[in-house]
Formats: structure tokens, sequence, C-alpha cells
């Protein structure tokens, strides 16, 4: 129903409510004067109000075709869950500097040079000397992230310099985003090479010294006559042979992510690619939203985590298992994003969202209700619904067995918000975000 239509009702409406309430009709049912006024222009209203508004909701349009997604109830947050406010504990580095470090690296470079001195000469009438006084080694700690403006950025020292850029300007709004380009998972491979995932372009090798990229696997080549829409995260062997890396859909984009969350689209997949063969195979399909990637530290299988699901699937790429799947954590109390090794042998996992319970839960609310899903999407922008979702940011610690370890909560995201990446380094989590215009760090010491 349009607009006028909608005011035409209201008019049509209105005089009745006067002209029916004669004294002749009061005395008939014996309702007062002031309330039967009060019922009608009650009805009224509500019915010129619903109406319109059922027959916009009926009319627009939904971009989202929503499945009914069936979750367990959340898992209580007592014992290693229970909430604390651990991760206030964290400091932010170059606030303001950086946009959306989704996954940080380090690589802990040992620099050797020649070191020589040079004796210049008076008024450069004799050629300079150079004094070579033996080999020099530097120890640098130089940390790599990709950021919402598509730029893959080392920091050495406190200073943030870019060394590269996959897409190109301008950058910064929704519309940017596929030209502009956006690195999220990012890893070191053998001799220091650094490796990309670009949510828009695809799999890239960066040269962390040069700024050099080259272009592994592109989203415009169709994989199994699928596209690659969607290029979250990447984890490589240790020999830099094999790259496991997920493409979350090939119908949404990562600017889109709420819309993949909120339906439930189940097009995602774990592709495989050979750095030697240059092939990629499809390892699994129909996959809610997959995200992070970890390799096991035996590389005998791989952790991908379903987003939408709130869970941990378990992919074995060796040993007798090898083809085999199988469920690594099921019922998350969160919405896991990134997951990265920790040093004692397990696995950190970062969640921007939570399924309270104790609590309301939203998506568990909605997640079976697509109806209101589908009505609320008629409504209101991405942006919008996002604002109804709590911020809550948790990390949590698995074992290797996948066993809760530790959890560490900043409810309401006061100091580390929108959390993706927990990567530990030298005794210190390093927690990257898709939004946060900074990097938080944990000193392990201290929760
Ligand atoms: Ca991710």
């Amino acid at each position: 129903m349009n607009e006028a239509e909608g005011l035409r009702q209201r008019r049509s409406c209105r005089p009745q409510v006067i002209t029916e309430d004669s004294p002749v009709q009061e005395a008939k049912d014996g309702s007062t004067y002031s309330s039967k006024v009060f019922r009608v222009t009650f009805l009224t209203l509500a019915a010129s109000l619903t109406v319109p508004l059922l027959g916009v909701t009926v009319l627009l349009d939904c971009p989202i075709d929503p499945q009914s997604i069936s979750l367990k109830e959340p898992p209580l947050l007592t014992g290693v869950l229970e909430p604390n406010i651990k991760l206030r504990k964290a400091e932010r580095l170059w606030e303001n500097q950086l946009v959306g470090p989704e996954s940080i690296v380090n690589i802990g470079e040992l620099i050797q040079y020649e070191h020589w001195q040079v004796s210049s000469s008076l008024c450069g009438l004799y050629q300079n000397e150079k004094v070579y006084l033996g080999i020099l080694s530097l120890k640098s700690d130089v940390l790599f992230t990709g950021t919402a403006d598509g730029k893959i950025i080392k920091i050495e020292d406190g200073e943030i310099q870019t060394i590269a850029r996959i897409g190109h300007g301008p950058c910064g709004t929704c519309e940017d985003e596929p030209a502009c380009g956006r690195p999220l998972g990012i890893r070191v491979g053998p001799n220091n090479t650094l490796f990309v995932a670009d949510a828009y372009y695809g799999l890239y090798e960066v040269n962390p010294g040069t700024g050099e990229t080259k272009m592994l696997v592109s989203t415009k080549t169709l994989i199994e006559g699928q596209k690659l829409s969607f290029v979250n995260d990447l984890t490589v062997t240790r020999d830099g042979r094999k790259i496991y890396f997920t493409d979350s859909s090939s119908k949404w984009q990562r600017r889109d992510y709420l819309f993949l969350i909120m339906e439930g689209t189940d097009d995602g997949r774990l592709l495989e690619y050979d750095t030697v063969t240059k092939e990629v195979k499809v390892l699994m399909v129909g996959l809610r939203f997959p995200n992070g990637v970890q390799l096991s530290p035996a590389e005998d299988f791989v952790l991908v985590q379903e987003t939408t699901m709130a869970r941990i699937r378990r992919y074995y790429v060796s040993g007798l298992m090898k083809g085999g799947a199988d469920v690594f954590v099921e019922n998350m109390p969160g919405l896991p994003d990134n997951i990265r090794l920790s040093s004692s042998g397990g696995y950190w996992v970062a969640m921007s969202a939570v399924r309270p319970n104790p609590g309301f839960s939203l998506l568990d609310f909605l997640s079976e209700k697509p109806w209101i899903k589908r009505m609320l999407f008629k409504l209101l922008s991405q942006e919008t619904v996002t604002k109804f979702v709590p911020k809550y940011s948790l990390v949590v610690e698995l074992s290797e067995t996948g066993s809760y370890r530790r959890s560490f909560h900043d409810p309401s995201g006061v100091m580390a918000a929108y959390v993706s990446e927990a990567h530990e380094h030298n005794g210190y989590l390093y927690l990257g975000s898709f939004r946060s215009p900074f990097i938080c760090r944990l000193n392990l010491q201290h929760v």
C-alpha cells in the first residue's frame, strides 16, 4: 500500500468516529460516552497504523531469504566461561592510526649486515676510505596486519608503514569496498613471506620487504563452478606447500556479513591451494559462514570456524582419517571469528558476539523465526540491525582436544571491541578487530 492509500483510509475512518457516537446509541448499550470514544478512537488509530504497516511489509522486498536454523540452548557461562573483565586489562596500541586490523602476524627478523666506517677526506681531495668493522646482528620484531582501507601494513618500532595494497582507492565506504579490497587473514610462510586472504580479490603472496604482491588464487576464477565472493582466512603448512582457506559464501560479500548470518546461507567452503601444482581443491561444502582456519600443530587436521552455527568443524588432511570431518567444538558461547595456535598447544578463539546464558540471546531468539528476520530486514538496514546486537568481546583458549581452558571477557566492549582474532606472541595476546581503530595488547601474565 502506498502513502496516498494509507491517508485515504485514515480520512474515511475519522468522521465515522464522531458521527456514530450519538447519545441514542450510548443509552442502548449502557457504556459511557468517553469510554466509547476512547475505544473507537484507539481501534481506529490502531487500524490506521497497522494496515499501512502490514501493507508496506508485504509489498517491500526483503534482501535475504532466511532459513530456520536449529541451535541448541547456549552453554551456561559458568566455570571457565564465567564472565569477567580480564580483557579490559588490555592496552590500546596505535589508536586512530589504523582501522580494522582483522588479523595479525609477527616476524621476528634477524637482520645481519656488514658494518663499514667511511673516513672522509678533507675537501674531497682524497678518495674516501672504507674501514671494515665486522658483521652486526640486529633482532627486530615486526608486526603485519591488513586494514579496512585495503592496506597491508607493517609496524616496526611503533612506526606504521603501508607496504602493499591489493585493490585501489577510493576506500572508506561499503560501496568502495569491492574495489578497495579488504585483507582479512594474514600468515607468515617459509622464508618470512606473507600470505594474505583478501575478501574481494583472493589469495595473495606479499613480500614483506619490497611490498611486491603476487596473485595465487583470483576470485574471478570459478572453483568447481562456484565463485569465491568472500575469501576470509587461511592457514599454511610449515613447508609452505599447502594453503587451506575459507570462502565464507559465494552469494554474499564481506560487507553483507550480517545478511550471511541472518539468512543462514549454507554455501561456504573450505579449499586447499597447492603452491607447487597451483591447483585449488574443494575440501568442504555446505558450510554456514566458514570463517577462521587453523592447522593443528601436527598438521593432521584443519579447524574451521563455522560462525553462524557457533561451532568449530574439523577436516583431516593427513593420516588414517584423511578426507574425513567431524565437529571439534559444538554450541559455543558466541559466534567464532578467527582461530590461532596458543603457546600451550591449544587454540585461541575470538568472538565479538556472545550468546548469553543466563540472559537473552537475540541471535538464538531469531534463529528459528525466519518470518521475523524477513520483516526486520524489510524495514531496517544492516547497520541498524547491528545496533541491536549487544557489544561483547570474548576470547577463549581451547585445549588441543577442544575443551575450554580459560576465557577473557569485556562485557560491552569497553576496552576491546569487535574482536576478530587473538594472536599470541612473546607472552602477549594481540587482539585484532574487524572495525576498531586500534590493536589491543593483553599481557598474559596479568590475567
Ligand atoms: Ca575472519
